[in-house]
């Protein structure tokens, strides 16, 4: 049998048993090298060899196997039935301690959007007329090598950079990181998760001293108060909020969002703030707890610093003065503050509302404030807790090895260098002393000439980066645009020069890390289409062709790099080298951080406890075990609404069954079915009525970027002057306007003035 041959027939059996026999799994590292001891350029091509070897006699014909689910952060376990070798159907896991037998309708069509005639199954590259052609992987690679080279031959080596995602495994962001990073002397790469999560983790490591969020999901049932800030778990996580209902303290739900959300209906309390006003909200309702004395006076003496300094800022935002401002009557911002005040176990929860805004890291901050002051956190049922968006953002966090080094080391600290480069085996000049460009420098960076090549990775920035037009124009700025993607069709690779084919979900291997920090295995239970290759071994073989081979000889496969990932974690908060390897995370239902090698050794048949949440000695991540209470000035709003554009537009998620730039989402029939095909925009009926518009008509809607149609959604959920379109339509952000949190660089989605008419 030919090496091509027996891994097709074989590699889906691989992944599925070595998961259930350990006999198979220790032959693993002999069959990858027995072939002839080195790898050979077929053995890193050939299209579904992931490098990883099983015998076929270990193929089940009916078996099933526990994935997580690859959309969003929640980290559903999903049951897999295969047979054959491929899947055939799934189930939510019952078993699972994170969705307990649910899953929703994304998770249930998580196979069918796997199948569609715009997969990308050949790498292609863009002739001098503009066709897309299909080449050898092979050609593709040593196109891509020698063009990177020579633009960096050219230009120098900080002219190419990446854009890449929370969205693959960790291993394989710790591939592309140290790929780039340590080897290639690519300088500047950065992840969508600059548009998602920059705002959480710049909050949470000014105030812990690490990118710590403390929660676990058992907290959303303990709590008796659950505070949602700038979040819509209904839509965005709604088997996170199927937890919520499971709380039997019959808790108080306090949701601040400018809109009647689903999850707002569902609250006892709906806060509808003007949009942005959030900060000085939180620090009206921070003044009212301390001058009502709902403190936890010992906890702010022995675990933080800074709050004498808070006490006066907060002290001049009075609950009437913040009324005015905010739109919040006095009275339900001291109802709000008595809550919170009177909680014996208070969870504060936020995600985009919050992070995306120009203020949005010191928003985030003022959340964290209150936690700490009220002395809810480490406890079962509090903490200040930031939800993630994708199902490996906390991956990229930890692992990706732009704004933090590898395992969450510091650039600027030899000490860290040292300790990585040692992990990795690689020489400490290697490592680079200084983090990546942001995501937003990186484009400043096309437009003013520094960069030239770019290579996007599982990300579609020619949809959802802000300000739409802008951001085109300067992808066909490029001299080379590389986009390693599941689909050839995606806005992204219209603009593409060269097109990597990348397996997806279900199509490869690796572990995400979800919102309560459980790394949770992905697997491979189907073979990827065409030449299609897993991420990993697209990686992998950049890495031969480009000359590293020798450098990476020891990230022959995903389990391998999880190893070196370990090794880089000794000693941080983010110890992970108790964990044995892949089975034994399968076997514990997903193993949250840390998890140290002293903990194994301390307990019972190395199973961690199902639910673990951080701090819960109160002693956090900075040298003096302190956390740091951090306020701010308010700043004034880039864009106010004004004669000519007087609508306030926010931006966010439509349904749960669409899922971003719907590259995915759109290929099954039965989520198709579940939301409107074409853009539409909610509007107030008294907006709608001064139109002259009925629902359902078209507007034409228009920002000082761009103008577009589309149909008007007469709602009682957004307010008089406010508007919301989804994120999923590939015109919406034609209106955004491109501003920045200052100390996050995450761009602030959620406020753009528009001008709606009829149209
Ligand atoms: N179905 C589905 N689920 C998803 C995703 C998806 O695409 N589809 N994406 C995933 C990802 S990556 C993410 S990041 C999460 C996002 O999950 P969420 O953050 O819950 O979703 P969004 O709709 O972006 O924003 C939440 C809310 O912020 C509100 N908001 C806007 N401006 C303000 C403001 O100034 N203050 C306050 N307090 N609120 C404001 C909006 O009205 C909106 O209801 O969802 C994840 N889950
Ligand atoms: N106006 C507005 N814009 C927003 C937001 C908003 O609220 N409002 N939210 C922002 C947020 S929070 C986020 S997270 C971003 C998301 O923005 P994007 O990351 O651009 O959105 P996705 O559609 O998830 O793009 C992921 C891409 O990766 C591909 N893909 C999936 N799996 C794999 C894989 O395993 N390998 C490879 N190579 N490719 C794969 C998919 O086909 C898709 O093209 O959007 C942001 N944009
Ligand atoms: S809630 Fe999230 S993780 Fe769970 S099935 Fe739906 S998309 Fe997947
Ligand atoms: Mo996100």
């Amino acid at each position: 049998m030919t090496i091509e041959a027996e891994s097709k027939s074989t590699e889906t059996a691989r992944s599925l048993t070595q998961f259930n026999s350990s006999t198979s799994r220790r032959q693993l590292p002999m069959l990858l090298q027995a072939r002839d001891g080195t790898m050979t350029r077929e053995l890193l091509l050939h299209p579904g060899q992931h490098g990883l070897g099983m015998t076929h006699e270990s193929l089940a014909a009916d078996t099933t196997t526990t994935a997580v689910c690859g959309y969003c952060s929640t980290g559903c376990g999903l049951k897999l039935h295969v047979r054959d070798g491929q899947a055939v159907g799934l189930t939510p896991e019952t078993d699972y301690p994170v969705n307990l037998g649910m899953a929703c309708p994304k998770g249930w069509e998580a196979l069918r959007v796997l199948e569609s005639d715009d997969r990308a199954t050949v790498p292609k590259r863009r002739s001098s007329d503009g066709d897309l052609v299909e080449l050898s992987w092979n050609d593709a690679l040593e196109l891509f090598c020698s063009k990177f080279k020579s633009i960096q031959a050219k230009h120098g080596n900080d002219s190419v950079a990446f854009l890449s995602t929370g969205q693959m495994p960790s291993e394989e962001m710790a591939f592309l990181g140290a790929l780039t990073r340590f080897g290639m002397n690519i300088r500047h790469g950065d992840g969508n998760t600059r548009q998602c999560m920059a705002t959480a983790v710049t909050a949470y490591k000014e105030s812990f001293g690490f990118d710590a969020p403390p929660f676990t999901y058992d907290d959303f049932e303990q709590s008796d108060c659950l505070v949602f800030i700038g979040a819509n778990p209904c839509i965005g996580h709604p088997i996170l909020w199927e937890r919520v209902l499971r709380n039997k303290n019959n808790p108080e739900i306090i949701v601040i969002d400018p809109r009647r959300t689903e999850t707002a209906m569902a609250a006892t309390d709906h806060v509808p703030l003007n949009p942005k006003s959030d900060l000085s909200l939180l620090y009206a309702i921070t003044n009212e707890l301390i001058t009502n004395d709902w403190l936890d006076r010992s906890f702010i003496r022995e675990h933080t610093h800074g709050f004498e300094q808070l006490r006066s800022h907060v002290a001049r935002f009075d609950a009437e003065s913040v009324a005015r401002s905010s739109g919040v009557s006095a009275d339900q911002i001291r109802r709000v503050a008595a809550k919170i005040g009177s909680g014996k176990a208070v969870s504060l929860w936020w995600t985009m509302g919050v992070n995306q805004s120009y203020e949005g890291t010191r928003t985030a901050q003022a959340i964290i404030n209150i936690a700490l002051i009220t002395g809810n956190i480490g406890r079962p049922g509090t903490g200040a807790n930031s939800i993630t968006g994708q199902c490996n953002a906390m991956g990229s966090r930890l692992w990706s090895s732009t704004t933090n080094l590898f395992g969450h080391h510091r650039f600027d600290l030899a000490e860290d260098r040292k300790k990585v480069a040692e992990a990795l085996h690689f020489p400490v000049e290697s490592i680079p002393s200084e983090p990546s460009w942001s995501y937003d420098r990186i484009l400043e960076g096309i437009r003013n000439g520094e960069i030239r090549g770019l290579w996007v990775v599982a990300t579609n920035p020619a949809h959802s980066w802000i300000d739409q037009d802008d951001a085109r124009e300067l992808l066909n700025r490029l001299d080379f645009l590389v986009v390693q993607d599941m689909y050839e069709s995606t806005e992204t690779a219209r603009h593409a020069d060269l097109i990597l084919p990348a397996a997806g979900w279900g199509e490869k291997e690796g572990t995400f890390i979800n919102s309560e920090r459980r790394y949770g295995m992905l697997k491979k239970v189907r073979q990827s289409p065409g030449q299609a290759l897993a991420d990993f071994q697209i990686f992998r073989a950049v890495a031969h062709y480009w000359g590293l081979g020798e450098r990476f000889a020891e990230w022959t496969d995903p389990e391998s790099v999880f190893r070196i990932m370990q090794r880089a974690s000794v000693g941080s908060p983010c110890d992970i080298s108790g964990i044995e390897g892949y089975e034994h995370i399968d076997r514990c239902g997903g193993i949250q951080w840390p998890w140290t090698a002293a903990d194994a050794a301390t307990s019972n048949d190395n199973i961690p406890p199902i639910q673990r949440r951080l701090f819960a000695d109160g002693t956090f991540c900075y040298a003096d075990g302190r956390a740091k209470l951090i306020v701010d000035e308010i700043t004034p709003l880039p864009e106010v609404p004004d004669d000519t554009y007087p609508v306030m537009l926010l931006t966010g998620r439509g349904t749960v069954s669409q899922w971003h730039t719907q590259t995915r989402t759109s290929k099954s029939p039965v989520l198709r079915k579940l939301y409107p095909k074409d853009p539409y925009i909610e509007i107030h009926s008294s907006d709608a009525q001064s139109m002259g518009v009925f629902n359902g008509d078209l507007v034409r809607i228009t920002s000082r970027r761009g103008s577009i149609v589309a149909a008007a959604m007469v709602t009682p959920t957004v307010r008089p002057g406010q508007a919301f379109m989804p994120m999923h339509y590939e015109t919406t952000n034609r209106l955004t306007l491109s501003h920045f949190d200052p100390h996050s660089r995450q761009p602030s989605y959620k406020n753009s003035a528009v001008r709606i008419e009829k149209a």
